[in-house]
């Protein structure tokens, strides 16, 4: 069978779940498109990087990324870096051939993000975004029922990401609070990902107002760079640093294919821990999904015989997208875990049968696109219509 060498640059909470992925994709998947090899393994120290290949299973390590583009025997340069890394080390890897699979958001600005596009297509390389919910088999299955036309020409898209680890003011100031590092707060890093679900679901943006909210302006500094997610409290005489990124955004959308919506996403609603939820409406019927419940799909139809309408709820199992490859019996459980297999297993199929993978460098650089119409009409206080054209 077929082997594709990966070079995986980074080496916190995503490259274990990337490495994961990658070891037991081919368990899951059988035939396999192609068995991933753990080869390299970079991260910011040697010592760091030793570790990291000990433990997520990779043959060698570096504390010099550069080396794995370089490196004639990688197939492909997996990116879990921060997100003010993305666009050189991506661009970087499509110079040298390099097949990409690159963590969300797909760069600061919307500006990186045309250049890393760029870069691919002018390597014609192939590239993939790791918005990894819609790979949730029941978001899989609530596409298939919308394309089947179960629900009917589709109204509105109500969809809510909710956290709560930044909540607490004594949260400390981490990568993902700071501008030149991150680009966007709350906006970049979850709002994307029900950005990415709508798309998917209901087709291209086409105008957008919102509101966007920073609720706690400065935070504790933290040593180190590793991100905690709000695990590690600094409280006392710490000195603290401004927060210049957002905490919140609410926008409401209209679509090109005249569908409405709406997106509401925090990282402040305490009690909400990975509440990403979607509601859609449709001439026949409804459908509701919520990630903190992700066995399960809710379907409304219209047509069912008034005595028994009602919304049912369908465990997903092997009658469902990818179903045959996951657990035998319906709610045996999904986790993050298996989003990311599925996801590393499309994107190896893509480069084996060479066909584009979705969401691809495209879609990041559109959806930083809407991201960019989300903070103008913050600003300007007006409907702004998104600038596909820029
Ligand atoms: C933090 O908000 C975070 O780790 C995001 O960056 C991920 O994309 C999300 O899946 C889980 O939460």
């Amino acid at each position: 069978m077929k082997k594709l060498n990966v070079g995986l640059i980074g080496a916190g909470f995503m490259a274990k779940a990337h490495a994961m992925a990658y070891a037991t994709m081919p368990m899951f998947f059988w035939p396999a498109p192609a068995i991933p090899v753990r080869k390299v393994i970079a991260d910011i120290t040697e010592e760091g990087a030793k570790i990291a290949a000990e433990r997520f299973g990779f043959e060698k390590y570096t504390s010099d990324w550069r080396k794995i583009i370089e490196d004639p025997e990688i197939d492909i340069v997996d990116i879990v870096t921060p997100n003010d890394t993305h666009a050189e080390i991506a661009i970087a890897a499509a110079k040298a051939g390099k097949h990409i699979f690159c963590e969300k958001p797909i760069a600061r600005t919307s500006e990186e993000a045309k250049k890393m596009y760029e870069a691919v297509t002018n390597a014609g390389v192939k590239n993939m975004l790791a918005f990894n919910y819609r790979r949730t088999p029941a978001v899989a299955l609530a596409k298939k029922f919308i394309e089947e036309g179960a629900i009917g020409k589709i109204l509105n898209f109500r969809g809510t990401y909710l956290q709560d680890w930044s909540a607490d003011p004594s949260s400390p100031l981490s990568w993902r609070f700071q501008k030149s590092i991150a680009g966007l707060g709350t906006l970049g890093d979850i709002g994307t990902h029900v950005i990415d679900i709508a798309r998917y679901l209901v087709g291209e943006f086409d105008e957008v107002v919102s509101m966007m909210n920073t609720y706690i302006t400065e935070r504790p500094i933290q040593e180190g760079v590793v991100d905690k997610l709000g695990t590690v409290k600094l409280e006392g005489s710490v000195k603290k640093g401004p927060v210049d990124v957002d905490d919140e955004a609410s926008f409401m959308i209209k679509f090109k294919n005249g569908a409405v919506g709406s997106i509401e996403a925090t990282r402040n609603g305490w009690g909400r821990n990975n509440f990403l939820t979607f509601e859609i409406h449709g001439e026949k019927g409804s459908i509701f999904f919520n990630y903190e419940r992700r066995d399960e799909l809710q379907v409304y139809f219209a047509d069912d015989p008034v005595d028994r309408r009602g919304f049912r709820t369908i465990y997903t199992g092997p009658a469902h997208p990818y179903g045959e490859a996951l657990w035998p019996i319906p709610a045996l459980g999904i986790g993050y875990g298996e989003t990311k297999i599925i996801e590393c297993h499309d994107f190896i199929k893509s480069i084996i049968e060479d066909v584009e993978a979705s969401p691809n460098f495209e879609d990041g650089y559109r959806i930083s696109l809407i991201c960019d119409a989300v903070v103008k009409s913050a600003e300007e206080k007006r409907w702004v219509k998104v600038d596909f054209g820029k």
